[in-house]
């Protein structure tokens, strides 16, 4: 272990004034290197779940620890093992893990616009495009999980904010679940789209990835280069910063709300570069 792990470890593991609670308003000052807490600060106590494609018995449990153990989580307390169906057995280990959280390695990914109230979206669309801002949402591939583009177009919204029907400036055209990729780019086109929205929620076998990767593909290939509309993904388990990878300009996560897509799309069609993807 580094000087630097050992000193912080104890910085983590010591609170910093014993005594007296620091005042309601002061900074909080926070160590540098950390561990999980479970029932002592810095003891490094986790909790982790996970299945393995074996029967329920000695052997099986045997073989969770194993796991764990071999995850860096020692010594380990198998707290569940449970038969799911025949062939498998579902488990949760709890214990503490040796590794150390640096937290000045940590890179937060900032949210690059400023959120705006849905009277200032409406204000900058009239002003930028002088005409509604069009979008076209929908559920791609065979995930039926509405809910959450629901969540975004709907008027009914989300988290107490009203959802992009609500915004005057803002036609939605909300295609629903299972849509194909081709149905998808045909309306976009009929709709002259200035954003596609598109939600993925199933994220079996990366299908989230795969359909995602295709639906952009396609879209640079049904367009003109620069005329393809905005392309944005929603979804609870995208990897942050991933836009690149999936040919998209923007991933939205867990707990977004309507307000924060309206702004994105102020934001967006507001860029000098947008000027290339004017009304097609
Ligand atoms: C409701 C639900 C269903 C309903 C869906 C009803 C409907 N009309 O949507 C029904 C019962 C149909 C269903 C079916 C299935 N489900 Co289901 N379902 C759920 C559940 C319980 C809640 C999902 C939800 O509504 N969340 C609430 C919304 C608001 O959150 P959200 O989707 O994350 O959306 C937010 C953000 O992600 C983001 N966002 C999402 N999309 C977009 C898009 C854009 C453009 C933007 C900007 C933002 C954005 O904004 C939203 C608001 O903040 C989840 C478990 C869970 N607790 O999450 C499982 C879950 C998603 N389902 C799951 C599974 C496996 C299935 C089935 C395969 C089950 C089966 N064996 O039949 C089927 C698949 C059906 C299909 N073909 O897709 C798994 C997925 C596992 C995985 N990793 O892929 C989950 C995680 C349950 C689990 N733990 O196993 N399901």
């Amino acid at each position: 272990m580094s000087t630097r792990d050992t000193g912080s470890q104890k910085a983590a593991s010591e609170p910093s004034s014993p005594t007296a609670p620091p005042a309601k308003d002061a900074p909080q000052i926070l160590p540098d290197i950390i561990r999980p807490y479970g029932d002592t600060t810095g003891d490094g106590m986790v909790q982790v779940s996970f299945t393995l494609p074996v029967p329920h018995d000695k052997r099986a449990e045997g073989a969770a620890l194993q796991l764990a153990a071999k995850m860096g989580v020692a010594p380990a307390l198998l707290v569940h093992a449970k038969a799911m169906g025949s062939g498998f057995t579902f488990f949760i280990v709890y214990g503490s893990v040796r590794h150390l959280v640096d937290l000045r390695d940590v890179v937060v990914i900032e949210r690059e616009f400023a959120l705006l109230s849905a009277k200032e979206a409406n204000a900058a669309i009239k002003k930028r495009l002088h005409r509604k801002l069009v979008v076209v949402g929908a559920c791609i591939g065979n995930d039926a999980h509405t809910v959450g583009i629901d969540a975004i177009l709907n008027i009914k919204g989300f988290a107490g904010e009203k959802g992009l029907e609500y915004y005057s400036e803002i036609k939605v055209v909300n295609c629903g679940a299972q849509v194909l990729v081709p149905e998808l780019v045909a309306r976009a086109r009929a709709e002259k789209a200035d954003a596609v929205l598109v939600s993925q929620v199933v994220t079996q076998k990366d299908r989230h990835i795969h359909n995602t990767t295709q639906m952009s593909a396609a879209f640079r290939e049904a367009y003109p280069a620069g005329k393809v509309p905005l392309l944005i993904v929603g979804g609870p388990r995208f990897e942050q910063g991933s836009e690149e990878r999936l040919g998209v300009d923007r991933i939205f996560g867990k707990g977004t709300t309507p307000g924060e897509v309206a702004s994105y799309l102020v934001h967006a069609i507001s860029q000098a570069g947008s000027t290339t993807k004017e009304h097609p």
